[in-house]
């Protein structure tokens, strides 16, 4: 019984220090060409010929006082600078933030930070490093609580983000729409799985001291 209660103590202080422990949200995504809706996403150059399948991966940070979202992405296949390949299709011509909207679903765009629109402005952060050698390339950016396309803002749209309704879209002169897409979702806490650990080892403990008294 007495154990039982250090365990329960231990459980609330756990729960205590959450909020002091709040740190950053993370979200990650995987941007490929058939999360791309509709499904008909298979790159080729201006001829008709084959051309790799572009894809990336990003990172995002909600700052904790959610003032911005810093994003990392790196880009595989696409023309970063128009100069990497000779051929114009796989040329990146823009990239956004979409939302509200699921997996296979459309929307219109929250956030542009290349090309237009051009939303990373409150204040522009945006730096690009094309590959030294190879096809792409990667962008560094931070979407600003005030920035956003339509009048939207980033204050506005983390429900959307929180609730895994943002995609990143980048898109290019063979596919206007939207070469690759990557649904942006939330990487669990930390301090969450931390709880669930406490719990499933208190409820551990218990059932053991039910077998052996
Ligand atoms: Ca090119
Ligand atoms: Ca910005
Ligand atoms: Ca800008």
């Amino acid at each position: 019984m007495q154990r039982h209660l250090i365990w329960l103590t231990a459980a609330l202080i756990a729960l205590a220090a959450i909020p002091s422990l709040k740190a950053e949200v993370i979200f990650t995504a995987n941007l490929t060409n058939d999360q791309e809706t509709p499904h008909l996403v298979v790159p080729t150059t201006a001829t008709g010929a084959p051309r790799p399948a572009s894809f990336g991966e990003a990172t995002f940070v909600l700052a904790d006082d959610m003032l911005s979202l810093t994003m990392e992405v790196t880009i595989f296949n696409i023309d970063v600078t128009g100069t990497q390949t000779p051929d114009t299709f796989d040329n990146l011509v823009n990239a956004h933030i979409h939302a509200p909207a699921p997996v296979e679903a459309t929307a219109g765009v929250v956030w542009g930070f290349f090309g237009t629109p051009d939303n990373d402005n409150n204040p522009d952060d945006l730096v690009v490093t094309p590959f030294s050698t190879g096809v792409g390339g990667t962008f560094f950016s931070v979407w600003n609580a005030l920035e956003g396309n339509a009048s939207t803002t980033l204050t506005a749209q983390i429900p959307n983000l929180l609730a895994g309704l943002a995609y990143i879209n980048f898109h290019t002169v063979q596919y206007g729409a939207g070469e690759i897409r990557g649904q942006i979702l939330q990487v669990p806490e930390p301090e969450t799985l931390a709880l669930l650990l406490i719990g499933l080892a208190g409820l551990g403990f218990s059932r053991r001291k039910r077998t052996f008294n």
